[in-house]
């Protein structure tokens, strides 16, 4: 995998000709030459993030300008949706907080009826940089994944996540890794990246409340989507508050542990996951 990348970023500065058009663009390397092809959303949750949510809708834009913002609001007190329209964005707003998973399955949905075959999901805070959207979404196109999400924790980063969340964090990758039959070190990152499969199942079955993510991922591999993980740098929040308390966060734990057991013994929601075109 880091091989490749470094074979990708050697090989920048692509230029092919459009037959289709009679413009000749530009593309700076293979993995945009094939994602071109590809409609693409970022799904940007948010809630009450006024202060920056305008710069990571236009953060994703620098980054690939392919992709289509949706920006998910579903309460905010502050004029986080006017700031996000503002930008650019398209804000699905929702009359009521249905919590980060419901958010996020929002923005999931609208993907799937609107004909994405990709779409990534990058926090409203500013954490996620949107640099690295490109490694995140280089094995979806190279049909090596269906679920890719960005680890904090499998490259050489210098993320300390807070010493409160740390044995949380150890603890669901032991967990999840056991269940998924595979090593994954940061299952609660939400910095990830789907496919059209993944779209479909999402859609119809996303896990809600606090530490989706957890689930959503061991929800993926139980229905034989396949999952890859990549090293992303993260960065610290700078505006605003994280949601996520440190009573909040032992009670979601405690949770999490819940669903995941009991997640081994349900049936899958969707049966025939369809196959990417
Ligand atoms: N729409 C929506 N977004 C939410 C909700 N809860 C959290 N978020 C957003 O989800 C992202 C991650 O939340 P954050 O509190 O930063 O979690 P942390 O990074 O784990 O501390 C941020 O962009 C939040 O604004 C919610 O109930 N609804
Ligand atoms: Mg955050």
């Amino acid at each position: 995998m880091a091989r490749r990348w470094r074979r990708q970023r050697r090989n920048r500065n692509y230029t092919i000709g459009f037959v289709a058009s009679e413009a000749v663009q530009t593309l700076s390397s293979p993995v945009e030459e094939r994602s071109a092809a590809r409609k693409r959303l970022a799904i940007v949750p948010a809630l009450n993030e006024e202060a920056s949510v305008a710069r990571v809708v236009a953060e994703i834009r620098e980054a690939d300008p392919g992709f289509d913002v949706v920006v998910v609001d579903d309460g905010s007190i502050d004029r986080t949706s006017a700031v996000a329209e503002g930008a650019g964005a398209t804000v699905l707003r929702l009359p009521f907080n249905l919590g980060i998973g419901g958010a996020v399955q929002t923005g999931y949905r609208y993907a799937y009826e609107n004909g994405y075959s990709i779409a990534v999901q990058v926090d409203g805070d500013g954490q996620h940089d949107p640099d690295e959207l490109e490694r995140l979404l280089a094995p979806l196109l190279a049909r090596e994944a269906d679920v890719v999400i960005g680890s904090r924790f499998a490259g050489s980063g210098s993320y300390r996540a807070q010493l409160s969340r740390r044995p949380g964090i150890r603890l669901f990758a032991w967990i999840v890794s056991l269940v998924v039959r595979k090593r994954i070190t940061d299952s609660s990152s939400s910095f990830r990246a789907v496919n059209r499969r993944a779209l479909a199942l999402f859609s119809a079955d996303y896990p809600h409340g606090f530490l989706e993510t957890v689930e959503a991922t061991v929800l993926a591999a139980r229905s034989g989507l396949r999952i890859v993980e990549v090293p992303v740098v993260m960065r610290e929040r700078t505006e605003g508050t994280s949601t996520l308390t440190f009573a909040r966060s032992l009670w979601y734990a405690a949770k999490v542990l819940v669903a995941v057991f009991v997640s081994l013994f349900r049936r899958p929601v969707v049966h025939h996951l369809e196959e990417e075109p």
